[in-house]
């Protein structure tokens, strides 16, 4: 389980998923020795087969995990090309019902997750889903039907109730991408989940601290959860309101934003490079309803020097925002 501040060490390097072949869906302990190998590669129509795991976690929490005893809250980064197929074997642990279902993806009843179809895994079952994909085809009118590329999520839909509320609401939930080919990998991924009131089922000073080397390119997943809205907010970067992230020519219309609404269900994704225009240096991430990151939705990221060294006051500003969140924690709860 991801239970420590840092995520650097458990968030995955874009190039050691492609280069273990299986698009991130790799076992992890196959995922290190890949770093760095082959480039991105997937034929038309490929399916891929991966094996999840759903755990119970300490804190009356689960996750999803591509191993046994590996299960993280959020789950693994999911993602194929458009035109894929990935067959997931969800291998069920617990003694709950739950399930996997999918966003932005083509699948049949059985594969919806949902109790309504009789899609799930009951206790200590397994039980296989199918996530189809598309690309974009043309249509009547000189119209396009869209593909399935997109920066999507998965959940349960199954714990607790027949929407998986209970499942949700303890960490049953992960990223999905689809890419379309050609799209530029990252050099890493960062998955932010506004979950009620916390950021990936922790708050303040306890929520992720993601790092980065300067101009190194990162890939923000965010995801929201629950029943509250939010608004997501990363200091000092900015990115197109599109698809990417990226304008794809100099008259792009898509709006330039540092701030987008993070609302229950929905998600988007973003690349941008470390730093890029601040530099190295402790930047925030939170929510910007000023009563939630108050309470503690707020998070860091790290961005180093180029060479991995930490950037000049880093160190400081890392201690100020754990004892600063601390005692706005503190004092929010005084106040409940
Ligand atoms: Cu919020």
């Amino acid at each position: 389980m991801d239970d420590a501040p840092h995520q650097s060490t458990s968030a995955l390097s874009r190039r050691a998923l492609i280069g273990a072949g299986a698009l991130g869906l790799a076992t992890a302990g196959g995922m290190g020795a890949a770093i760095g190998t082959s480039p991105a590669r997937a034929a038309t129509g490929a399916t891929r087969k991966v094996t999840i795991y759903a755990e119970a976690l300490p804190g009356n929490q689960y996750g999803y995990g591509l191993a046994p005893g590996q299960a993280t809250v959020p789950g693994p980064v999911l993602e194929m090309y458009e035109g894929d197929t990935l067959e997931i074997t969800l291998v069920n642990t617990t003694s709950q019902r739950l399930s996997i279902h999918p966003h932005g993806v083509d699948y049949d009843t059985g594969s919806d997750g949902a109790p309504l179809n009789g899609s799930f895994n009951n206790p200590g079952e397994t039980r296989t889903y199918v996530w189809r994909s598309h690309e974009m085809t043309a249509a009547a009118g000189r119209r396009f039907m869209p593909g399935s590329a997109g920066y999507w999520h998965y959940h349960d839909h199954a714990m607790g109730d027949d929407h998986g509320t209970a499942g949700i609401a303890r960490g049953l939930y992960g990223a999905l991408i689809v890419r379309r080919r050609g799209d530029i990998l990252p050099d890493k991924q960062f998955t932010v989940v506004f979950n009620e009131m916390m950021i990936n089922n922790k708050t303040a000073p306890n929520t992720p601290m993601f790092e980065a080397n300067h101009l190194q390119r990162v890939e923000w997943l965010a995801i929201g959860h629950g029943n509250l809205f939010h608004t997501f907010h990363l200091h000092a970067h900015r990115w197109a309101d599109n698809r990417t992230g990226m304008l794809e020519g100099p008259s792009d219309p898509s709006p330039v934003i540092d701030n987008k609404d993070l609302n229950p269900g929905s998600s988007f994704g973003f690349q941008v490079l470390a730093g890029e225009g601040g530099g190295p240096g402790v930047w925030m991430y939170h929510c910007h309803v000023q009563q939630h990151s108050q309470a503690g939705m707020s998070g860091l990221f790290l961005v180093r020097n180029a060479d991995g060294s930490m950037p000049p006051g880093a160190e400081e500003a890392i201690h100020r925002f754990q004892g600063h969140a601390a005692k706005a924690t503190s004092e929010h709860s005084a106040h409940q």
